[in-house]
């Protein structure tokens, strides 16, 4: 069981024969270069590699029609002259006599990459294919495409392999219209996309690629359309419509099977998208998939015309189908105004066909924690939708609205962000910021560990941190006085510096639930003492925040148990434990993972403490989804009185299996809602990744305005595209000095020139440089003799952290 790779050389057989610059960027090196770079990586020998087969016309009839698939089949006998005369008839299309052949095997591909995983042979897997297909309808060939590739690996699923809900996500740039015009009356396919579209100026500049297009008669709602206004949304936009608008839903829909019409143009650098994500948006992209459907992920390609982008790209998504963990998530944590503007009128749009967007922003009970105060409320349905500029009918596409040299679309922009991908890809292949540990999962389970069958992979780890060490954390502590708890401490000291040291990537600790507070607190010092430079917390059951940890940005806790929501600084946040499934997920979802993206920590732990209350598939889905901020550092610790099946499926999810359905999906209660709603409305000024709509929704009813503001977090972290904390022996704020990998991290956070154009506080010597402020150590990574040991310092931040002020604000734009 893994991953395939779908592939067949002659794939690269047809290309544009004529003169044609709006199709020329559709070039058999887009299939080799790709390629090439999964050799490279050492992704591709990893893969099952299977050699695409053509589809059979029977097949192509599960979506075109007799008569269209017979004038394809005429098209290989045809001369140069008449394949462009042919070409003409069609909108951004060039037939070659390899076409059909190009085209079939194109369609093969995503079918044996659906069987494949449909009989279980692999979990998932990539179709590298051209011509792509989701432009393409019944009966015609549209935008490079001939047939529509995913569809008929959809319809094939139903019927052939008795599917009855299936997810199709495509984050290609453009709208694949001919996927939604196939499916539209159909609730057994959930069609989602995201799509460039600027008020329908953009190609192919359709009324119905709007979001108020969700389906006809009983698919309504099962057709999700995300329309970007603006050019250059990033990583923070599209993490945020993951969040808010698609595993909302899909979760809802549960399905069965998910394919991704994995088009490429929607990355950095690429001409046509003129978008900002970077390539490792796309391996948490196919992340949050696999929590989907048991993992039965299967990427068929689309567009992607930067040949730099597209391969990178490409790689992290195969990485990420692969089960490793994947590099985190780089630059600003911010969704643009225009992108909360989108996702809040595709919410608006779907909220009467779906449980999981009701009572949620559109609906009154969230509305008190600002109305109640006077303030001023938004997101009602009868308000007009933010985005009020007319619509072009589809016959009259207008030029593209060329902006400004100095905005992305200009040839400045371009030049510099193809150099940025460039000096990104070589950093991340030449350096290896990002090695994969040798080690993916560890487990240190004492007693639990017996009962357990550990795959292969799974290091069950014997060592323990030195006992004098493990003394002296334990030292404060009366809960860890016992033998038993000071063995267990000592374990995890040990795996936590595996993980602080790039050797583990995830692990699994138990402890005796009586020392399970002291033991996460030790955990939390230790790992920002050991060179974490933002610690995530997710403690879920009755665990306090240790009462003297400093509140100075480098931990977040987040409590979820049995009280009321909280937050008493933009750090330190509780939330009941939901008891539906829809509330669950709106929990995760909602709250925690926009907190986790949003703080970008460089490791999480996720405490599972008395009284946790979480089902196994709960604790599963989370411990899932956190692999994602902190770049798969991830401490799991359990109680050692949990059952050997909590411990099982934790172990599972870390080395990158999927989690097991959470059940029927149950509506969220309404007192659950309004708790994340009460919360949102707190910490969405700050946190800017929770909102989901595009104007202030209770801004003053949040706390420690202007004090705090995200804007200041953004620039405590600076912009830097490779994030903080992951260079050996380097680190925001040490920065400075000549070393080699200084110097790179200079060069790379250079690149925000490219992310933000014309903004000057992204330049080296500014922000980037202030984070985190103090003499903390950072310098964990690295020699061992740089590894200052806790006994010198056993209690937490050195005191000139402690209280310390916030940064000023830098707004975004
Ligand atoms: N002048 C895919 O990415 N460009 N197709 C039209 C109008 C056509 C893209 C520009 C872009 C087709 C699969
Ligand atoms: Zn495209």
């Amino acid at each position: 069981m893994g991953t395939a790779l779908v592939y067949h050389e002659d794939m690269t057989a047809a290309r544009l024969l004529w003169d044609d610059p709006e199709c020329e960027i559709e070039c058999p090196e887009r299939l080799t270069t790709a390629l090439e770079s999964l050799q490279q990586r050492g992704l591709e020998q990893r893969c099952l590699r299977l050699a695409a087969r053509e589809a059979s016309e029977e097949e192509l009839g599960l979506v075109h029609s007799p008569e269209y698939v017979a004038m394809l089949r005429g098209t290989q006998a045809l001369g140069t002259r008449e394949l462009q005369a042919l070409s003409g008839q069609y909108d951004a299309i060039y037939f070659h006599p390899n076409t059909f052949h190009c085209a079939r095997l194109a369609a093969g591909a995503a079918l044996q990459l659906v069987d494949a995983v449909l009989t279980g042979a692999v979990h998932n897997g990539l179709a590298l294919v051209r011509p792509p297909g989701h432009h393409s309808q019944r009966a015609a060939a549209n935008g490079f495409c001939v047939f529509n590739n995913v569809a008929i690996a959809a319809k094939h699923a139903k019927q052939k392999h008795g599917l009855h809900r299936i997810l199709i996500v495509d984050w290609d740039i453009h709208h694949g219209q001919g996927i939604q015009y196939i499916f539209e009356d159909d609730p057994s396919v959930l069609y989602f996309s995201w799509h460039r579209y600027e008020h329908g100026r953009f190609w192919p500049c359709l009324r119905e690629s709007d979001a108020d297009a969700v389906g006809q008669g009983q698919g309504r709602g099962f057709t999700v359309n995300l329309p970007w206004n603006q050019v250059g949304m990033g990583n923070a936009d599209y993490v945020a419509a993951f969040l808010h608008v698609l595993l909302p839903l899909a979760f809802e829909f549960d399905p069965e099977l998910v394919l991704v019409a994995a088009g490429f143009d929607s990355a950095v650098g690429d001409p046509e998208g003129q978008m900002q994500a970077t390539p490792e948006c796309f391996a948490h992209l196919t992340q949050l998939l696999q929590v989907l459907a048991g993992g039965r992920v299967c990427a068929v390609l689309e567009g992607g015309y930067h040949l730099e982008s597209l391969s990178q790209s490409v790689c992290m998504m195969v990485q990420a189908l692969l089960g490793d963990p994947v590099p985190p998530l780089s630059g600003c944590m911010e969704p643009h105004r225009s992108a909360l503007e989108s996702i809040q009128s595709v919410r608006a749009a779907q909220a009467p066909h779906w449980m999981s967007l009701q009572e949620q922003g559109h609906c009154g009970l969230g509305w008190e924690v600002g109305s109640h105060l006077g303030l001023p409320v938004s997101g009602s349905n009868s308000e007009p939708p933010l985005d009020v500029a007319p619509v072009l009918s589809p016959s009259t596409g207008s030029p593209e609205g060329r902006l400004s040299p100095l905005l992305p679309g200009g040839p400045e922009f371009k030049a510099a962000a193809a150099q940025a991908v460039a000096a990104l890809s070589s950093l991340l292949d030449q350096l290896r910021l990002h090695p994969t540990p040798s080690v993916r999962t560890a487990v240190a389970l004492t007693a639990l560990d017996a009962a357990l069958l550990l795959p292969p992979d799974v290091l069950h780890q014997e060592g323990s941190a030195p006992q004098e060490e493990t003394q002296v954390w334990a030292r404060p502590h009366e809960a860890l006085a016992q033998d038993k708890a000071l063995t267990a401490l000592g374990k995890v000291l040990y795996l936590l510096d595996g993980i602080l040291d790039g050797q583990v990537s995830s692990g699994i600790a138990a402890t005796p639930a009586p020392a399970a507070a002291a033991t996460l607190d030790v955990a939390i010092r230790c790992g920002l003492s050991h060179g974490a430079q933002r610690l995530l917390c997710v403690a879920v059951g009755q665990l306090d925040r240790p009462l003297d940890l400093a509140d100075d940005g480098r931990n977040l806790w987040l409590n979820i148990r049995g009280k009321e929501a909280a937050a008493l600084s933009m750090f330190h946040v509780s939330m009941p434990l939901p008891e539906t499934t829809g509330g669950f997920l709106s929990c995760v979802l909602a709250l925690v993972l926009p907190l986790a993206y949003g703080f970008q920590p460089d490791l999480v732990l996720v405490a599972l403490g008395p009284a946790h209350g979480l089902q196994n598939p709960q604790a599963a889905l989370l411990a899932a989804l956190l692999r994602g901020p902190a770049g798969g550092r991830v401490l799991v610790l359990v109680e050692e009185e949990s059952t050997p099946q909590l411990a099982g499926v934790l172990v599972r999810v870390l080395r990158g299996e999927a989690p097991p359905s959470l059940g029927p999906f149950s509506r969220a209660s309404p007192e659950d809602m309004q708790a994340l709603e009460h919360l949102r409305g707190q910490l969405g000024p700050q946190w800017k990744m929770l909102q989901v709509a595009g104007e202030a929704t209770g801004q003053g009813s949040g706390w420690m305005l202007g004090a705090l503001g995200t804007s200041c977090f953004r620039a405590l972290r600076g912009d830097c595209p490779l994030g903080s904390g992951v260079l050996p022996g380097t680190a925001h704020g040490s920065a400075r000095g000549p070393s080699t990998s200084s110097q790179l991290l200079l060069q790379c956070c250079d690149l925000g020139a490219w992310r933000r154009p014309g903004w000057k506080s992204l330049h080296p010597g500014t922000d980037t440089t202030t984070w985190p402020p103090g003499p903390v150590n950072r310098h964990r990574h690295g020699s061992p003799a740089a590894v200052s040991r806790p006994a010198l310092r056993p209690l937490g931040a050195p005191a000139a952290l402690r209280g310390r002020p916030a940064l000023p604000p830098t707004p975004r734009q």
